[in-house]
């Protein structure tokens, strides 16, 4: 009972009975947002509001990250690229999510969603470069991507903040900050999401559920709670779960999310996925999951639940598939030779990017090295044939 006077904690009911006063986790698990099942079935009225254009161009990037993967993989095999973060099995959770966003808006990447960054119109030539450690490749300013966050949970208060700063602006843009089910554990996610609520930043929280952070299973060891999207409430903002291997419901949970985030209330979009290939280049998830789960899902990877509905709706028809990735195949060949063709590195660019003007101690250093250097000119072979990354 307020007694008539303004409180600044609401009070609620009393109540006699603690279960009544006491906030539970769900018994069951919440669903996901579905519109295609994992046979291919659904209700052509359920599905969002795109021309054939559309979703042929949505497959086709789902078709893109796919083959960046895997020949980034093979690259970095080869020596010829730095460590690197499949997204193998997650190509309708990136691109479907991504492809929500408009162009006014701003990503926040972590590393796992080649296609997301090249859907905001980054160059996959300066997406090769990232990977091979070129700091020049990390300034995509002018497409709205903020350099991917290695470290995890790092980019989430700076991403608040800069959500912040566009819901004061004139443009009605969002940050959208991509994340995965470790993100939220991390002392960053928890103080970014209450200043997202407090402050009512558009900011969209968009979790890439993929079952693991690296060997850490989602339901063992990395969380008590049953779902990242219930997180929310604690902080007051809205959770959507979604099945991430339906690159429509995808689509449209992220779209509808998107407005809502517009309108001052930052939300997380919680895409229940999985990831198919190892952690990054440097992993062996032999050591931590059982082949018979990865089959599992293998049978429920989403560009194949997405081509049932492309043929049955008549829009893809037989050879479309190969001349698409003939075409994507002969992209990435153009952009390798683009990236290939980057002007060779100086060790300076080691020292460049943090500060305006060098402090002394790193000039110091700077010197030292390039003294180094002089006195063992074969430590250039290692600088220049090094995996660049
Ligand atoms: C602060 C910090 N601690 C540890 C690591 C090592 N690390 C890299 S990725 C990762 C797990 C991330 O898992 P998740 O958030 O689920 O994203 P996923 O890689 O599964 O997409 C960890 C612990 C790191 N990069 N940064
Ligand atoms: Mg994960």
């Amino acid at each position: 009972m307020s007694h008539g006077i303004e409180q600044p904690v609401p009070l609620g009911e009393g109540n006699s009975s603690i279960a009544a006063c006491t906030i539970s986790q769900p018994d069951e698990t919440p669903p996901r947002y579905q519109l295609v099942n994992e046979d291919g079935e659904y209700d052509p009225d359920s599905l969002p509001d795109l021309d054939d254009e559309e979703l042929l161009d949505l497959f086709e990037w789902m078709l893109l990250q796919e083959i960046v993967d895997e020949r980034m993989v093979t690259l970095q095999r080869r020596g010829e690229m730095g460590t690197y973060a499949s997204g193998r099995g997650q190509e309708a959770s990136i691109v479907g999510s991504s492809y929500a966003l408009r162009e006014e808006d701003w990503l926040f990447p972590y590393g796992r969603e080649a296609a997301a960054m090249l859907i905001q119109g980054m160059p996959l030539r300066d997406l090769m470069l990232y990977w091979r450690g070129v700091e020049d490749a990390n300034m995509q300013k002018a497409h709205r991507v903020f350099p991917p966050a290695i470290a995890i949970g790092t980019h989430i208060p700076v991403g608040v903040g800069y959500a912040w700063g566009l819901g004061l602006g004139e443009e009605d843009a969002i940050a959208a900050l991509f994340h995965g089910d470790g993100h939220p554990s991390t002392g960053e996610f928890q103080s970014g999401a209450n200043f997202a609520g407090v402050m009512n930043a558009p900011a969209l929280f968009y979790c890439q559920n993929n079952g693991y952070s690296i060997s850490v299973p989602f339901d063992e060891g990395q969380t008590a709670a049953q779902t990242v999207a219930q997180k929310g409430m604690a902080w007051g903002i809205d959770g959507i779960r979604v099945d991430g291997n339906d690159v429509l419901a995808v689509y449209d949970a992220v779209s509808q999310a998107r407005e809502h985030v517009a309108d001052g209330n930052p939300t997380i979009v919680e895409s229940v996925t999985y990831r198919l290939e190892a952690h990054t280049t440097n992993d062996d998830p032999s050591r931590y999951r059982e082949a018979d789960e990865v089959d599992w899902w293998e049978e429920r990877e989403p560009i194949s639940r997405f081509r049932t509905v492309l043929e049955s709706e008549g829009i893809l028809a037989d050879g479309d598939e190969d001349a698409m990735r003939q075409e994507l195949n002969q992209q990435f060949d153009e952009a390798k030779e683009a990236a290939d063709g980057y002007e060779s590195r100086g060790i300076e660019e080691l020292f460049t990017y943090v500060y305006d003007e060098l402090p002394p101690e790193l000039e110091r250093q700077l010197g030292e090295f390039e003294r180094f250097l002089e006195g063992h000119p074969e430590a250039h072979d290692y600088i220049d044939h090094r995996p660049k990354g």
